[in-house]
C-alpha cells in the first residue's frame, strides 16, 4: 500500500471532551492541520458497540470500567480525512496515556488519565474502515471539495 494516499479515520470524543468543553478545540487542531471532516454524529454508546469496538481488550481487567466510562455521557463520532491522515492524526493524539503523552497532543495537553483521554483515533487503515461502517451508514459520509486543498499538500503528496 502506497503510504501516500487519501485515509479516514473514525475519532470519538470521549465523554471527558464533552464534559470539559474540549470538543471545539478538538476540532480546531485538527481543522487547522488540513484535515477535512466528512461525517459527523452525537450518539450514546451501547454495551454492544463498545464490545465490538473494544474487542482487543474484552479480557482486560478494565474492560468494564472502560465501558461505563465510555457510556457516561454522550459522544462524538467524526470521520476525518486527509493524506496520510492516520499516523498524523494519531500523532495529533498521542499515546494512550495522556500522564506518558507529549506536551503538544490532545492526550498531552489535555488529559492525567489512561482511561479518561479525551480521544479516540483509528490506528489503521483497516480499523478505520472496519470503525466507520460500525458507527456510520454510507449516506452519512460526505464527499466535498474543500479550496485550501492545494495549499495543504504538494503534488508530491498525491
Ligand atoms: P488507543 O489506541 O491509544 O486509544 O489505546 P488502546 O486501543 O490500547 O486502548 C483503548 C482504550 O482502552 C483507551 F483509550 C483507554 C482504555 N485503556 C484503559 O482504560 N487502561 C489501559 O491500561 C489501556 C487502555
Amino acid at each position: 500500500m502506497s503510504p501516500s494516499r487519501a485515509e479516514r479515520s473514525l475519532i470519538i470524543m470521549k465523554p471527558d471532551a464533552l464534559q470539559r468543553g474540549l470538543v471545539g478545540e478538538i476540532f480546531r487542531r485538527f481543522e487547522r492541520k488540513g484535515l477535512k471532516i466528512v461525517g459527523l454524529k452525537m450518539i450514546e454508546l451501547e454495551d454492544i458497540m463498545l464490545e465490538d469496538h473494544y474487542a482487543h481488550h474484552k479480557d482486560q481487567p478494565f474492560f468494564d470500567s472502560l465501558k461505563k466510562f465510555m457510556k457516561s455521557a454522550p459522544v462524538i463520532l467524526a470521520v476525518i480525512s486527509g493524506i496520510n491522515a492516520i499516523g498524523a492524526i494519531r500523532l495529533i493524539v498521542g499515546p494512550t496515556k495522556g500522564y506518558e503523552a507529549d506536551a503538544g497532543s490532545i492526550r498531552g495537553d489535555f488529559s492525567m488519565s489512561g482511561q479518561a483521554n479525551i480521544v479516540h483515533a483509528s490506528d489503521s487503515v483497516e480499523a478505520a474502515e472496519r470503525e466507520i461502517a460500525r458507527f456510520f451508514k454510507p449516506d452519512e459520509l460526505f464527499d466535498y471539495q474543500k479550496p485550501e486543498f492545494p495549499w495543504v499538500y504538494s503534488n508530491g503528496d498525491k
